[in-house]
């Protein structure tokens, strides 16, 4: 299986995140790479691959154009307004106010499209994100052109993005421009399989009233877990797209019997609906000694997960998301592709 990655991602490298009221050091940092590089090459496989640049018509196919203008922009508003620090937001469009204009001011349209506040934006975000996109379209490519399956060490992530917000350390939604380029090189139904530990609101809802893209993610319950918003079980899917999402939430403390049984179901769902190419979202952040998340996998539950995955049988792009037990995280990622490739 071909890696595809960018040494661009450095460029997102922000000191800030928003937690438990401190500033923190960010738990999506570029040293999560780092292990994932190494147990790639201890494990074998081969060197990973620079991608070519970003096809901008898939990405302005997801996004709107006012927010693909605001992040390549924001940083640069913010210096000009005067700002010393990383871009934060701080004030949002909550319930009753007004949602349908972006603000003139910088604050003001950070808040308009972040969804939550710990994410920062720094000078560097544009730049990696746009390369984290890069190497997912060139992991599909690899796989349009015949390659079973191909691994996208994408960062910064992206299954929190939506249309027209980030947040949640993601930008650009990678693993839903892979959906939509199997779409445009023929595949009539894609399906995304989210196993990251929180819930891929941005892939649901960019698909959300699509028929032609299966949304599966498996989680920490939103009552107990970011994004909180959505990823309730009663989430299937609107107009065209009704009966094409399944959200399975799951209680702290869970452990990979139960959360197994879920990826079984989603796989069934999945099969059922006929796809003919699947993107793998793939957060590890599932692991038990996951310092922001509660489910119980160990090690060598990447290793089953990826297997059964690859019964499928379907050509797979494995787009990288979260993940924050840092030394763990090479060692359970590259136990999914192993996984699936046995
Ligand atoms: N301050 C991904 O795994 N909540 N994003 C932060 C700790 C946001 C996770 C809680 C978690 C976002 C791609
Ligand atoms: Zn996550």
């Amino acid at each position: 299986m071909k890696t595809f990655f960018s040494e661009d991602h450095r460029a997102h490298f922000p000191q800030a995140e928003l937690h438990g009221g401190q500033f923190v050091t960010p738990f999506e940092r570029p040293s999560r790479i780092e292990h994932v590089l190494t147990r790639l090459k201890e494990r074998g496989f081969a060197a990973p691959i620079a991608p070519d640049p970003a096809d901008r018509a898939v990405v302005d196919a997801l996004h709107a154009p006012d927010y693909l203008d605001f992040l390549e922009t924001a940083w640069a508003e913010w210096k000009a307004e005067g700002f010393e620090g990383e871009i934060i937001a701080a004030s949002f469009p909550a319930r009753r106010m007004q949602t349908a204009r972006p603000p003139r001011n910088i604050d003001g349209k950070v808040g308009y499209y972040a969804l939550a506040a710990e994410t920062a934006i720094t000078e560097g975000t544009w730049a990696a994100a746009w390369s984290s996109m890069a190497s997912a379209q060139a992991a599909q490519r690899a796989v349009a052109a015949g390659d079973r399956a191909a691994f996208a060490l994408c960062r910064p992530p992206g299954h929190h993005a939506a249309s027209d917000m980030y947040g949640g350390y993601c930008f650009l939604n990678n693993a839903a421009a892979v959906a939509e380029m199997f779409r445009r090189d023929g595949a009539a139904k894609v399906a995304v399989l989210d196993v990251d530990f929180h819930h891929g609101n941005g892939t649901q809802d960019i698909f959300y009233d699509r028929g032609d893209v299966f949304f599966a993610s498996l989680h920490g319950a939103p009552e107990d877990a970011f994004p909180y918003f959505l990823g309730f079980a009663d989430e299937t899917g609107t107009g065209a797209g009704d009966g094409a999402t399944a959200n399975y939430p799951m209680a702290p403390g869970t452990g990979y019997g139960p959360w197994s049984e879920a990826l079984d179901d989603a796989l069934s769902r999945i099969r059922a609906f006929g796809a003919e190419a699947l993107v793998l979202s793939l957060g590890v952040d599932t692991f038990k000694d996951d310092p922001i998340s509660f489910f119980k996998l160990d090690s060598g539950d990447f290793l089953d997960m990826g297997a059964r995955v690859a019964r499928a049988g379907l050509p797979t792009v494995i787009c990288m998301e979260g993940g924050y037990a840092i030394e763990a995280v090479g060692i359970n990622t590259v136990n999914v592709l192993e996984g699936f490739n046995n």
